[in-house]
């Protein structure tokens, strides 16, 4: 299903190179993130190659929402945070790194738990 070149969530959708796979099913996978911004960083993924939320379809927009409340509670059960946040950059500007639509669910542990988004400045 994961079929653009050269996409690296393609790839670990084809299976093509290892991820951590917390969800999967027939439309979409959930896997934790590479870089860990905290601990329980996980990202959530449609199976099919879209690139941002200016390309999402309303169907996998649908499958994605369906399973964010059990992706978060499962991440709650297992880090026990004080709260979360799920961000989703579009687009080069907006600090998009990797050109297939994600979720991302960042777990949050207080002040200096190490995520420090711009509106929680100062
Ligand atoms: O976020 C892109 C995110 O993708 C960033 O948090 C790192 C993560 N990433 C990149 N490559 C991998 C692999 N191979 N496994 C797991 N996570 C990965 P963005 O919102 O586009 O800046």
């Amino acid at each position: 299903m994961g079929h653009e070149n050269d996409c690296i969530f393609c790839k670990i959708v084809n299976g093509d190179i290892p991820a951590s796979i917390v969800y999967e099913d027939d439309y979409v996978l959930a896997f934790t993130d590479i870089g860990q911004v905290t601990k329980g960083h996980t990202l959530l993924i449609p199976k099919k190659h879209q690139e941002n939320i200016f390309e999402l379809e309303e169907d996998t927009a649908a499958q994605l929402f369906r399973v964010a409340p059990t992706i978060a509670n499962a991440i709650k059960k297992a880090f026990d945070p004080a709260g979360l946040n799920m961000v989703n950059n579009n687009g080069k500007a907006a600090m998009q790194s990797v050109f297939h639509y994600h979720l991302h669910f960042i777990p949050r542990y207080g002040k200096d738990d190490g995520f420090q988004p711009h509106w929680e400045d100062n």
